[in-house]
């Protein structure tokens, strides 16, 4: 058993308790075969930390237990946990109480619907998470580092990873952490120190770089791949250097192909002295397809980055923000309950990006107060 992390952080030492709870709680569940279902956030950091978990559980219960499913949106409805309730009642399963892990999800507003669900069920619910963390809602063991003093720049891949190690010794994860944080482009010295070691493992902040496009392309698909993000993450440097080699220039390319297709479309104007950039987000893609609508009003934001800009994308039913707002997003959402309430005003973030989610009959509104807050002209 490996007792010592990857990297021995204040805030692992913090969580310690509650990771060794969680791992206590999951071996439980693995060597007596009961139902364990992963849900993790579809995007790099979600899968660093689902993938890990997945591979240590699937070796304890010798791939008896372990049902790993990603999460679109970061967002356990309902409908999820319903689902995941049923698939644990499965007669495979008769008799037996499963758990639910959620990673990288758990602590939004949109969560609590389905952990309560859960917890009505009797369901145990383990959340590992890096999102501020909620008051709100059933958890049986909640892993997030803004409960011990902490923040976002300790990812859901990172606690995943080291969660991981200490239900069973998997091999060849050093890398996932700070490949999680590359993902969610955090800072500070926890990351730096995750860097090192995937560095001494092999892997440099480049081809960290190049892991993380080719994983985020692979899951741009509806049908997850999980056998070849399994070998992407956790396969031998070789094969691992072959699809690197062949996905990475398919998605290099049309991630910059976008790039040049939003500073063409953006419509980039001044507003109380700032660079506001507005880019209808319909115009250039349809639900599916790569980059995805965040990440490519992502990556006008950090093309104009010098600017400091407020960049809006708007959808049909949605409005995506980037860059600092005069008031957060959260406050912004409570706003606008207020103002239209029966408008389905849903959604949230952190201090520099964030989605709005409301019905599509109210675009012209909501959209429009928002640019009426920022003073966009007409
Ligand atoms: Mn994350």
């Amino acid at each position: 058993m490996i007792t010592t992390p990857i990297v021995n952080t204040q805030i692992f030492q913090k969580l310690k308790p509650v990771l060794t709870e969680a791992a206590e709680l999951l071996k439980q569940a693995a060597t007596t075969e009961s139902p364990i279902t992963i849900r993790n956030h579809g995007d790099c950091d979600g899968y660093c930390g689902g993938l890990a978990m997945e591979e240590a559980l699937i070796q304890l219960s010798r791939g008896r237990s372990v049902n790993r499913i990603s999460l679109r949106a970061p967002n356990y409805s309902i409908g999820e946990a319903a689902s995941d309730i049923r698939g644990q009642r499965s007669p495979r399963y008769y008799g037996k109480k499963g758990i639910i892990l959620l990673i990288d999800d758990g602590s939004t507003e949109g969560d609590v619907p389905g952990l309560d669900l859960l917890n009505i069920y009797g369901v145990p619910s383990i959340v590992v998470d890096h999102h501020p963390a909620s008051q709100e809602g059933t958890r049986t063991v909640y892993i997030n580092p803004y409960l011990v003093g902490g923040n976002g720049d300790f990812t859901a891949g990172m606690l995943g990873v080291e969660l991981a190690r200490m239900i069973y010794p998997i091999l060849n994860v050093e890398h996932l952490p700070a490949l999680s944080g590359v993902g969610d482009k955090v800072k500070g010295s926890d990351f730096e120190a995750y860097l090192s070691v995937a560095e001494k493992h092999g892997y440099t902040k480049d081809t960290l770089h190049k892991l993380y496009l080719s994983l985020d392309y692979l899951a741009s698909f509806r049908r997850e791949p999980t056998t070849v993000l399994r070998e992407l993450l956790l396969g031998t440097k070789d094969k691992q250097e072959r699809m690197i080699g062949l996905i990475f220039p398919i998605a290099h390319r049309l991630v910059e192909q976008r790039l040049a297709a939003v500073r063409r479309l953006a419509n980039i104007t001044e507003a109380k002295g700032r660079c506001v950039a507005r880019l209808e987000i319909n115009g250039f893609m349809d639900n599916n397809g790569f980059p995805a609508a965040g990440r490519s009003v992502g990556l006008l934001y950090e093309d104009l980055k010098d600017k400091e800009p407020i960049v809006l994308g708007v959808g049909g039913s949605l409005l995506i923000i980037r860059g600092r707002l005069p008031l957060t997003i959260n406050k912004l959402v409570e706003e606008l309950r207020l103002a239209f309430p029966d408008s389905q005003i849903n959604g949230g973030g952190h201090e520099v990006a964030g989605t709005i989610w409301f019905i599509p009959a109210d675009k012209p509104r909501i959209v429009g107060y928002v640019e009426n807050l920022l003073g966009i002209p007409k």
